[in-house]
């Protein structure tokens, strides 16, 4: 079994400069040596190196912010997550913003268009160019995903290979009205934290496979952003929002997914360590790296 890590040190799909050091301090925390000790063989030859775009050359497009950057290291992102996905490598791409989770579910779908993703969130990242208020492509890439809004020719490469019943979301708790309109309208599946009450956590991610993945025959995509938690268990990211996940709960998502046996890519996102003070930072970054080790095996024996 073989790992591949996606390093992307990109934050053009938000404005908060930081979060594309996520992926250098997930490393340099040792997660590398922590996979390989759960007895995976892991690549890992440094960060992606992206091209660049100057911010002058990258003007708005309707209201979306840094559109051909952002569509740009997305597709280079998809391109390498395909390519690992298909030698049967598992990739695990380490934000970085959401955004990239347009990169990462397009090359897994490329291989697997049955594959179902599971996206883990505080935010549906669901927003259309029609209904962002913010502008910003990290709260936007499933809309993309699946070929929802106004066609935008910069990412004409997006396929829309993702249908709604693919889908399943965990954690959500700050969702724009426009984006309730969309989920309920597209029949999207959500487990807001809400029903993490309700059932508890065990229960959810039963539910949420039941409704992607009834035969538990279909690949896996788990998309991990790290907002999920609650901000006391993971406070150096970009858009916090209280009220999150617990740590066993996250932890609880990547055990379980693992135990399927059908995980096949896997994103962990928006860790930001310019936000916060040290301490927050090295909790935040340690949490980054036990949640990569649970989906990948550690604790179930
Ligand atoms: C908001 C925030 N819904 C937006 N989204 C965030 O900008 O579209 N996503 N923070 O992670
Ligand atoms: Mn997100
Ligand atoms: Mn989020
Ligand atoms: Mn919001």
């Amino acid at each position: 079994k073989t790992a591949a890590i996606v390093g992307c040190p990109f934050s053009g799909g938000q404005p908060k400069p930081g979060v594309d050091q996520g992926p250098i301090n997930l490393v340099e925390a040792g997660l590398i040596s922590q996979l390989s000790e759960l007895g995976w063989q892991v690549k890992f030859d440094g960060h992606h190196q992206f091209e660049e775009i100057k911010a002058s050359d990258d003007p708005p497009i309707g209201v979306l912010k840094n559109p051909r950057l952002v569509s740009r290291v997305t597709q280079s992102v998809a391109e390498v997550v395909s390519s690992h996905v298909k030698r049967g490598e598992l990739p695990v791409t380490l934000g970085g913003d959401h955004s990239l989770a347009m990169g990462t579910i397009s090359g897994t779908l490329s291989q697997y268009p049955d594959a179902c993703v599971i996206w883990v969130d505080a935010h549906a990242d669901i927003n259309t160019p029609e209904t962002t208020d913010s502008g910003n492509i990290h709260g936007m890439p499933v809309s993309f995903l699946l070929g929802l809004g106004s066609k935008i020719p910069e990412f004409s490469w997006v396929k829309p290979l993702l249908k709604p019943g693919q889908l399943v979301y965990i954690g959500l708790r700050d969702v724009d009205a426009g984006e309730k309109r969309i989920l309920r309208e597209n029949g999207i599946k959500s487990f807001s934290m809400h029903e993490v009450d309700k059932y508890g956590i065990g229960k959810v991610v039963e539910m949420a496979l039941d409704h992607v993945n009834p035969q538990r025959d279909r690949p896996i995509h788990l998309s991990f952003d790290v907002d999920a938690l609650d901000p006391s268990v993971a406070p150096s990211t970009g858009t916090p929002v209280r009220g999150g996940l617990t740590f066993r709960e996250g932890h609880y998502i990547c055990e379980a997914i693992y135990e399927t046996g059908l995980l096949i890519a896997l994103d962990l996102m928006e860790v930001n360590p310019s936000l916060a003070d040290d301490v927050s930072v090295q909790q935040t970054v340690a949490v980054g790296c036990s949640l990569v080790r649970s989906a990948l095996g550690e604790v179930l024996l």
